[in-house]
């Protein structure tokens, strides 16, 4: 007889949501991680992250991101902890550019409100932007900032009091499944249970067990201070934003909120390679490129960051999600490929594996996240 209903293989975003769903919802888990999470070596950390519900990549995420915030803010409820700020959010960019058409064009779909700003508009409500005059920015109230350790950390806290098991500092070697059972070998043993949740982020592509185009890509976000006025860049005046600065290239940001400076990166591009191959030191070029793009968007801060972290994305093909069953057994459930913009979707995804794996079945459109689109 398995000990366990369900193991969670990975525990950083989506899997420590996923443990916590599963626990509520009386099943008997064990989650174990290969490090103790939160921790900054994966896809989970670096204080913040973006929310936001008008959604450029398609306007089929939508009720996955209305869902998505209620279950924080419920999740905030439960464990009294802060784990989502709405401090509002810009998508800017020409009003042709994709970034801008397709946030107003989810918005329009789904009655969100939103606000279109012009360059002229933004500098009087958002200082610290200089957009070009024929930039725009679209003004999401509802928009805002993730504390991604702390989301984990709920997480994890809350499953324990559901009664979840969670075993950190044990990475998975392999796994085996056959009808009814899956057996997991760990570091530190071997354990048993009905089902199977694969959740390993950039682990998760040596898991997986079957042919999914996977790429692991090191991003490298860094914190700038302001040089003057400090209270244009603070959380309630300057908003999470998304810009598209060329076809190939936008930059994401995000107000500081402990004083650790407001945080810059670029979305596209970046070293590839297995996780535990990737150099985590930025190279003075990606710093560079970095100085030089907020130098011309954002004059009052000063061009030196004062911290520069590495983060991996693992991206699909299609940029869009891998959530489903295993083609090979009906028992065992994968999530990853969230291509660097997966992380506001934690809550609702966790709930979602909890329907696949409880009842084989979710009343939420995954269709698009298929395992063997490809
Ligand atoms: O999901 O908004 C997002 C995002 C921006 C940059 C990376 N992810």
């Amino acid at each position: 007889n398995a000990v366990y209903d369900v193991i969670v293989a990975g525990l950083g975003g989506i899997g420590s949501a996923a443990a916590y769903h599963l626990a509520k919802r009386g099943e008997r888990v064990l989650g174990v991680d290969r490090f103790h999470p939160p921790h900054s070596l994966g896809s989970s950390h670096g204080h913040t992250r973006i929310f936001r519900q008008a959604y450029l990549e398609g306007s089929s995420y939508v009720p996955l991101a209305q869902k998505s915030c209620e279950l924080w803010k419920r999740l905030e409820r439960e464990t009294g902890k802060d784990v989502f700020a709405p401090v509002g959010g810009l998508m800017i960019g020409p009003p042709d550019c994709p970034i801008v058409k397709s946030t107003v064009l989810s918005a329009e779909r789904y009655g969100l409100p939103y606000q279109m700003l012009t360059a002229a508009d933004t500098a009087r409500r958002f200082p610290a932007y200089l957009l070009q005059r024929d930039e725009v920015a679209v003004y999401e109230e509802a928009a805002g900032v993730l504390f991604p350790e702390s989301c984990i950390q709920a997480h994890l806290t809350a499953a324990v009091r559901h009664g979840s098991e969670i075993q950190t500092r044990n990475p998975v070697l392999q796994w085996t499944a056959r009808n009814g059972g899956v057996t997991v070998h760990t570091e530190k043993g071997v354990y048993q249970a009905e089902r199977l949740v694969l959740s390993a982020g950039a682990w998760n592509p040596q898991l997986f067990g079957f042919t999914v185009p996977l790429e692991v890509e090191r991003k490298v976000p860094a914190w700038f201070q302001p040089a003057e006025s400090p209270r244009m860049f603070e959380p309630g005046r300057f908003p999470a934003f998304v810009w598209h600065c060329t076809k190939e290239l936008n930059i994401y940001g995000l107000p500081g909120f402990n004083g650790e400076g407001t945080k810059v990166g670029v979305h596209q591009g970046g070293l590839k390679g297995a996780p535990d191959d990737l150099p985590r030191q930025a190279s003075l070029a990606e710093v560079e490129e970095l100085r030089r793009l907020v130098a011309r968007r954002f004059p009052l801060l000063n061009q030196t960051p004062v911290t520069v972290d590495t983060c991996l994305y693992t991206n699909t093909p299609d940029g869009h999600f891998v959530l489903g069953p295993h083609p090979g057994y009906q028992n065992v459930f994968v999530a990853g490929g969230f291509s660097g913009h997966g992380f506001k979707f934690c809550s609702i995804l966790g709930e979602i594996i909890a329907d696949l794996a409880i009842e084989s079945q979710t009343d939420f459109d995954i269709r698009m996240f298929s395992p063997t689109r490809f």
